[in-house]
Order: structure tokens, then C-alpha cells, then sequence
């Protein structure tokens, strides 16, 4: 990965380049290079992590997740009340995703699949697990890559050092055996952990590991990329992996970042990436509004979604909160894995075309994000419903959402550092 470091490093030595017009050099000195990948779900000014392991009454857990109950959160009683009602659901059955074939690739911190939540959601390479210990059973170039794989490590055993990791499958994947217990938004849904991010990484170490989990998560058979990091530098080999999964239909579902900028102008990868398969999320809280941490962009940022204040799991059977577009991020990973659940002949892009329509518009999202509003599973499930019955119609209405994307100011760029590095 010597050409990654060549790559990052060739870009900085562009800032100084007199082949670059005065626009590009002002948007590239404006930001540091060199400041390499950032999680987005840790904003110190909303809460730090040291909030975040408050202790909580696993009675309430159900009630302090806000994100889960209707306006502005998900509405999942609600999504559930209408497939009981047109009878795509048994009203006796719970609310549940163990047995859906959907898998969302969560390229992060590692999971603690450990947690007494996450029992069901650890995606499985049988021939792994059935396999002998530090043998590579299915010849991929991996030993032991039961779950997922650690590139920080490189190894199959993947813990969550961190938190970040678990907090997100918590968000998508949580099941609870109790009445009130804790629940994500698509409980029980397989969970492929793998790990990039190390804090005492560089950020072009964990830029590096990003694009080799991107293509592991590609190659493995993820069906939704979920991805809380970014930074402000445009990586051709992230770009090219995620073009990749677009190609082999994969859904990229990216957090628009946590720097308080309008993305349009100052874009955050991988969420700013020109890539139809990429849905990129603000973060709201309570109120509706966007929290104030939250990129955003009228036509660089697809939808909001919770992420402020949000319960979720931690490492080692515990609770906390966290905020950040990280968070907002895993509740549209969740509610796509939900949608595609319920029908899993969509497409990658026509599950983001409903995810994009259903949304509750609001004042407070107006010229904020592509879809004025915030995403709402209700809508989503009857969205997807009705999908089915208009197939024409919705192929051309796609044709042009994959349109919106746009980096205004920043389209030299990639012709720039592909001409660099050649
Ligand atoms: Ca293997």
C-alpha cells in the first residue's frame, strides 16, 4: 500500500503546484491535508465518550431511544402497525430480522458481538467457523475470518477496543429478549465487522486500512457498506473501491461528517464521493433539528436521521450515548436493511430511492439535505410496498436522484491527483 502513502503525500505536494487554478488551491489550503480519517460519531462538544457509559436502568432502555419512536425519530411501532395491517407480517410475530439475508458490512472500530444484544447479529463464514483454528479453511487470503477481520491487526479475532463499532450495530442490529428491552431498528440483522480504525493509527494508516475493508466487505458479499468516518481528502483507491461495490450492488450508506460545514463546499469523503450508491446522513436530534455538529448539504447530503442523544451498546454489556452523523448513519443502514428485508429483489439504488422519498420534510431541513426532510420507517416500508407496483416509473425517477449528486468546486481534483500519481 506504498502507492496509498505516495498517493496522500503526491497530494499534498499539489498544494504547492502552480498547474492548480487559485479555486483549487483555495479549497485545498483551506483544509489539512494530512489530517487523516475521523470517526464521526464522537463530537467532544455535544458529549465526549466519558458521558457515554452513564449507567442505565435496562428497563428504560426501550424509552431513552428516542430515535426509535415516530417525529423526529424512525417510527418503528408505527412501520410495524403497517405490515400488520396489509398483512406482510403476523401481528404475532415480533418485530425481527434474524432470518433476513441482508448484511451490513460495518467498517469501523470492531464489534463486541459478546453483548448480550448482539447474540444474533454476528455474520458468519461457515466454512470458518467449521473450519480448523488458524487455518485459512476458504483459501480468501484470511485465516480465520469467522465474522468479519481486523485491519488492524490483521486477524479474524475482532474486539472493539473502542466502542464506536458497537455502539452502531447496536443502533442496527440490537435484539432484546426482554419486553423492554433495547432494540435496533433492524434487530437481529447480520453484522459483518470489519475494522479500520485505530486511534493510534495515522490517518493514512487507517485511509489505507479503509479502502482494504471496503474491498473485503465487497468481496465477502455485503450488501450495505456502512461507513461513520471520513476526512477531507479524496482518495482515488477509496473511490475506486466504492465504485466497485457499486457496481457489484452495494449500498454505501455514509456519515456526512461532524465538522459543522456545508458539504457542498467543503466535502467530506467518503460520504462527498460522486457515487449513485452512496446515501450520505445528517444527524438530528430530539427537536428535529439538525444538531450542532452536523455537516450538511442542499445537494451534496441525501437525508437526516437521529443522532443526537442516541442510546446504544457498549463493549462489555454496557449502555451509552453518543452523537454524531456516525449514529444518524447506522439508523439508515438499519432502515435499509429493514426495506431491503422486506423485499429483497431491490436493487441497491432503488433501496435508496425510497429511503430518499420517504422522508418527513421539515423547515428545519430545508436547503440542508438533497430530500428537505429526515428519514421515517413508516413511510419507508408503505414506500417500498407500493415500490413494486410501479417498476417503470421508479427506474426513471432513479435515473435522475443519481443525478443530484454534485461537488461543486471540486471537480478537477480527481483528474488532478490521478495525473499526480500516474
Ligand atoms: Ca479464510
Amino acid at each position: 500500500m506504498l502507492r496509498q502513502l505516495y498517493f496522500i503525500m503526491g497530494f499534498a505536494a499539489i498544494v504547492g503546484s502552480s498547474s492548480l487554478n487559485a479555486q483549487n488551491m483555495e479549497i485545498v489550503t483551506e483544509e489539512p491535508i494530512a489530517s487523516g480519517l475521523k470517526l464521526s460519531g464522537l463530537d467532544p462538544e455535544v458529549s465526549g465518550l466519558s458521558g457515554s457509559k452513564m449507567g442505565i436502568p435496562v428497563s428504560s432502555l426501550l424509552d431513552s431511544e428516542w430515535g426509535m419512536l415516530a417525529n423526529p425519530g424512525l417510527g418503528l411501532k408505527n412501520a410495524w402497525d403497517y405490515l400488520v395491517k396489509k398483512k406482510a407480517v403476523k401481528a404475532s410475530k415480533a418485530f425481527d430480522c434474524s432470518s433476513s439475508k441482508i448484511v451490513v458490512a460495518i467498517i469501523d472500530t470492531g464489534v463486541d458481538f459478546k453483548h448480550k444484544n448482539l447474540q444474533e447479529s454476528a455474520w458468519v463464514n461457515e466454512s470458518e467457523a467449521k473450519g480448523a483454528a488458524g487455518s485459512d479453511d476458504d483459501r480468501d487470503g484470511f485465516a480465520d475470518n469467522v465474522n468479519g477481520w481486523d485491519f488492524t491487526t490483521n486477524t479474524g479475532n475482532i474486539v472493539d477496543g473502542h466502542g464506536h463499532g458497537t455502539h452502531l450495530a447496536g443502533i442496527i442490529s440490537g435484539k432484546s429478549t426482554e419486553a423492554n428491552g433495547f432494540k435496533g431498528v433492524c434487530p437481529g440483522v447480520k453484522i459483518m465487522s470489519v475494522r479500520y480504525f485505530a486511534s493510534d493509527s495515522s490517518g493514512i494508516k487507517n485511509l489505507e486500512n479503509t479502502v482494504k475493508a471496503i474491498r473485503y466487505a465487497v468481496k465477502h458479499g455485503a450488501n450495505i457498506i456502512n461507513y461513520s468516518g471520513g476526512g477531507a481528502s479524496f482518495a482515488k483507491e477509496e473511490y475506486e473501491a466504492l465504485k466497485e461495490a457499486r457496481d457489484r450492488g452495494i449500498l454505501v450508506v455514509a456519515a456526512a461528517g461532524n465538522e459543522r460545514n456545508d458539504t457542498s463546499v467543503r466535502p467530506y469523503f467518503p460520504a462527498s464521493y460522486d457515487l449513485n450508491n452512496i446515501i450520505s446522513v445528517s444527524a438530528i436530534g430530539p427537536e428535529g433539528k439538525l444538531i450542532p455538529a452536523s455537516n450538511w448539504g442542499a445537494k451534496t447530503v441525501n437525508v437526516a436521521a437521529p443522532g443526537g442523544g442516541i442510546l446504544s451498546l457498549q463493549q462489555n454489556q454496557a449502555y451509552g450515548f453518543m452523537n454524531g452523523t456516525s449514529q444518524a448513519t447506522a439508523f439508515v443502514s438499519g432502515l435499509s436493511a429493514l426495506v431491503w428485508s422486506l423485499n429483497p429483489q431491490l436493487t441497491n439504488l432503488e433501496v435508496k430511492q425510497i429511503i430518499q422519498k420517504s422522508v418527513i420534510k421539515t423547515a428545519f431541513l430545508r436547503n440542508k439535505v438533497i430530500s428537505d426532510g429526515y428519514v421515517d420507517a413508516a413511510l419507508a416500508v408503505k414506500v417500498a410496498a407500493e415500490f413494486k407496483s410501479v417498476p417503470t416509473k421508479s427506474k426513471i425517477q432513479l435515473k435522475k436522484a443519481s443525478k443530484l449528486r454534485v461537488i461543486s468546486g471540486l471537480q478537477a481534483l480527481p483528474s488532478l491527483r490521478v495525473k499526480e500519481s500516474q
